[in-house]
């Protein structure tokens, strides 16, 4: 058996369960409805490890299920839309009207429509390679202007039901990309690809309402019992519902300030008050206040993430206002404008409690603001307690606190809450970290925003004969900012209302938009009438079982699920909850390699030589660095196109389940890709070379398999194992499984009647076991076992439950309660016979040193206790 042979045969099933359309789903059919998916590739061009890794186990889940007689759904599609194709256009320059024909003239300027479709042939040919059980006919890409056309109809829908609005709000812009940047793409104040200084802009954009379900998506949480609770964790951290109080404190200038806090325990240690650098009141005072401009100046140049907030030395700017505060008469609080204080948390306002939070202690020592500990932990003396370096934000009683003191954290809150509202200073609020969603991009490459502006009517939505609003092919990336603002014509339309010369939205939605509602799209991909046949979705929908890296685990699952929950309640679907089983998969890792310039080398370019590693070509020592997750800049990948070809895809797929669980990191190294290889080598050697004589063997089963029994009862045992391993994701733990089996019946060594069933009848439990994981050559061996019908249309194999206990039992034997010796008797012996044989222990009696036992306890099939 040669490395080409599983090509063929590879192809040979491809092309025939292709003709047969093998795996297309219907609606229609009486079995229980199954819905796998993996996470759809974005289409950069090849598929990577992590591919493989991804969709061999979601391709598992579906042909095992299929053969456990689920009506199976298992689509693939293409995330489109995103700015690697349009940079790859801005790259290669200037493109003339889009043409199909390659103008050689023009052959280095690639269209991102053209790149993209390019990207998905070549990616889809190496899927199909794989060999996975897709249902290609409901394939779509998101650039799909089918697609696109109902993505258009959701966003009207959304903003017909004011879960989509237009808000003036802050943004990174840089000045020489003429485009808003995210904030993980503003890297110490500057644009990440330009290196220039980016300025904060008020900008129109488009948002959609999440907020509206922060409580439906904490609550929806505790429903999904077949989500890793690391992911569950992490969107309720996102979502981050806070209890607390909003407090109003009048300003001696300017009218109120409103903040908000957790903790109104703590009021009375306040010492000062903060607003953020883009708070309107900082704005206002910067107008007249040129320190207070130059501070927010400096401010908009730093990164705006949480996380570079964090790291950032707290600082501020007195705005000479002061506020007075709730609780003690004449008491005033200085106003800072300081750089911590976020504008889209709470209100963009703090109240600051040095003795008691980290931030505002390391800006009371940096401005000499007093100190006052409000609450003292439990067990230490209020004399000996000091606030140094260090905020406590423990647990403890109240003190310095007038009408508070003594009082618990939990009461002193509710205490304080209550006072505020008799002085109608504030009320109990509960703020949510999460944000609405900002879905506008200055991007050419996404999906128009289909709404028009007119100077009488406003923002006209497109009405739906006219959808969908189609990219025009014929842009130009010669030029910075959006193509679509700069194109002569395309904006240009008529209101749709009433007429006159109007202007298109030119912002294109985030292509997370785009993969919020794939999924449901699967189930009626081709209906032009709207988003989702309801019959299909209600048959489909919630997806049984998601499959996906965990980086996703906020943004894309939490905006899937709040899509979700915003078509339900526009009537649009009946689930409100996407994704009822989610796994989460681990990396594909391998060693890093580095010359001795400390330049990174492919894993394809060293060579193992007497324990050292080499350069293949020059010879010189190569540096072996730790394992790592397989990334580009690295070098430390693997291509799967060269493994399937050279080991085939049942190899590749084998050995992305053999090692490690999947939930895991899984480390890649050639010895496990070759043991991959050897072991379906044998599988195939074995079974080939017998399947022809077997398959003319008697069915009839022995009536008594003798000394073969133990190995009849591990077929049984084989089958129920690996059933329960992939129900419960334990993948490795099922291939480890076939590997025993498949070496027992290879040592069966037996020509009898008994021995021939047994070979043949383990020969099929191992091609059928091995058929969600190495599908072509499990069905090429099922074909020479004479079936006429697929192996992919087979059923699952059954287990007698009662081959599963052994009949013989281990039973220990104690004398007054101490292990003495064990006694091998038949299952549910008879009890006076074990009884019989225990008592004949060599050692047991000897510790009953003659005595006869006062009494004998027996707990069948595990313990006799010998009481003297
Ligand atoms: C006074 C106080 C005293 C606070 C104390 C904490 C400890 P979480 O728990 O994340 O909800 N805060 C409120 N709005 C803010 C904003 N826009 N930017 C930065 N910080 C803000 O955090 C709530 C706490 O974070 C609030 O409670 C407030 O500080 C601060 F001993 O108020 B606290
Ligand atoms: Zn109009």
């Amino acid at each position: 058996m040669s490395r080409y042979n599983f090509k063929t045969t590879e192809e040979k099933w491809q092309r025939l369960w292709a003709e047969r359309a093998c795996f297309e789903a219907s609606e229609q059919s009486d079995a229980p409805k199954y819905y796998v998916m993996e996470m759809f590739p974005y289409p950069s061009g090849r598929i990577h490890m992590g591919h493989v890794r991804n969709y061999t186990l979601g391709d598992v889940v579906a042909r095992y299920k299929r053969a456990r007689g689920f009506n199976v759904l298992h689509p693939m599609g293409w995330d489109a839309f995103g700015l690697p194709a349009e940079q790859y256009a801005i790259q290669t320059g200037t493109h003339p009207a889009i043409t199909t024909a390659k103008n050689a003239a023009f052959e280095n300027n690639i269209h991102p429509a053209e790149w993209t479709r390019d990207n998905i042939a070549a990616m889809r040919t190496q899927l199909k390679a794989m060999g996975l059980s897709l249902d290609w006919s409901r394939e779509f890409a998101t650039c799909d202007p089918a697609y696109y056309k109902q993505g258009q109809r959701l966003f009207l829908s959304l903003l017909d039901s004011g879960l989509a609005y237009r808000k003036e709000s802050w943004v990174n812009w840089d000045p020489a990309e003429n485009s808003v940047l995210a904030n993980e793409q503003v890297i110490d104040g500057k644009g990440w690809r330009t290196g220039v200084p980016v300025e904060k802009r008020l900008l129109n954009q488009w948002f959609f309402k999440i907020t509206q379900f922060s409580d439906a998506l904490l609550d929806g949480l505790k429903t999904l019992d077949r989500w890793p609770e690391k992911v569950r964790l992490m969107q309720q951290n996102w979502i981050g519902r806070s209890e607390g109080a909003r407090v109003r404190f009048e300003l001696s200038a300017h009218g109120a300030l409103e903040v908000f806090t957790t903790r109104p325990d703590t009021l009375f240690g306040a010492s000062f008050c903060a607003i953020a650098p883009t708070h309107p009141l900082a704005q206002t005072l910067a107008k007249t206040n040129s320190e207070i401009s130059v501070f927010i100046e400096e401010c908009n140049r730093m990164g705006t993430s949480e996380a570079a907030l964090e790291i950032a030395e707290k600082k501020g700017v007195d705005t000479g206002i002061s506020a007075d505060h709730p609780f003690i008469d004449g008491k005033r609080l200085p106003v800072y404008v300081a750089n911590f204080v976020l504008m889209d948390y709470g209100s963009g306002a703090i109240f600051g409690c040095p003795a008691h939070d980290q931030r505002d202690l390391d800006f009371a020592r940096k401005y000499n603001l007093s100190v006052t500990p409000v609450v003292l932990p439990h067990n230490v003396s209020i004399d000996s307690f000091e606030i140094g370096d260090d905020a406590y934000v423990g647990d403890g009683t109240i003190i310095n606190s007038g009408f508070l003191d003594g009082l618990g954290v939990p009461e002193a809150k509710k205490a304080a809450i209550k006072r505020l509202a008799s002085l109608k200073r504030g009320q109990g609020e509960i703020s949510y970290r999460l944000r609405d969603w900002g879905v506008s991009r200055q991007r050419y490459w996404g999906c128009p925003i289909p709404v028009i502006y007119c100077e009488e009517c406003g923002c006209v939505p497109v009405p739906d004969e006219d959808l969908p609003v189609l990219l025009p092919d014929d842009v130009t990336f010669d030029q910075t900012g959006n193509p679509l603002e700069y194109h002569p014509t395309w904006k240009h339309v008529t209101c749709p209302n009433c007429g006159r010369a109007a202007t298109r939205e030119t912002d294109t939605c985030d292509t997370f938009f785009d993969s919020s509602w794939y999924f449901a799209r699967y189930c009626s991909p081709h209906n032009d009438q709207a988003p989702f046949d309801r019959r299909a979705t209600d048959y489909w929908m919630p997806v049984d079982q998601y499959i996906g890296g965990v980086e996703h685990a906020v943004l894309h699952l939490l905006y899937s699920r709040f899509f979700t929950k915003a078509l339900h309640h526009n009537g649009m679907i009946s689930t409100d909850e996407p994704f009822e089983g989610l796994f989460t998969q681990g990396m594909v890792c391998h060693e890093t390699y580095r010359d001795g310039d400390g330049k990174w080398l492919f894993p394809t370019d060293v060579i193992r030589n007497d324990g050292d590693w080499k350069h293949k070509l020059s010879g010189k020592a190569v540096t072996v660095g730790r394992s790592e997750k397989m990334s580009k800049s690295k070098k430390n990948v693997v291509d799967p196109a060269e493994i399937i070809s050279s080991f085939g895809a049942d190899t590749a797929r084998l050995y992305m389940l053999s090692d490690s669980p999947p939930d895991r990191d899984l480390e890649w190294t050639e010895a496990g890709i070759q043991g991959a290889w050897r072991f379906l080598n044998k599988v195939w050697r074995m079974i080939e070379t017998e399947a022809g004589f077997l398959s003319k063997a008697s069915d009839a089963t022995p009536n008594d398999f003798g000394s073969l029994e133990p190995i009849r009862r591990e077929m049984h045992k084989t089958i129920a194992s690996v059933t329960g391993d992939l129900d419960r994701f334990h993948f490795n733990r099922a291939v480890a499984r076939i590997r025993e089996f498949s070496n027992t019946i290879g040592d069966l060594d037996d020509s009898s009647i008994e021995g021939a069933w047994l070979r043949r009848e383990g020969y099929r439990t191992i091609i059928q076991l091995l058929g969600p994981v190495a599908p072509h050559i499990a069905e090429e061996l099922w074909q020479k076992f004479g079936h006429d019908t697929l192996l992919v249309d087979s059923p699952w194999p059954t287990f007698d439950t009662a081959l599963l206990v052994d009949d013989i039992v281990t039973i220990a034997v104690q004398v007054n309660g101490k292990l003495r010796g064990t006694i091998e008797v038949p299952r549910d012996n008879d009890e006076k016979r074990t009884e019989t044989e225990a008592l004949a222990v060599e050692n047991v009696k000897r510790a009953m040193d003659g005595k006869t036992p006062r009494k004998v306890v027996i707990i069948p099939n595990k313990v006799v206790n010998v009481v003297i």
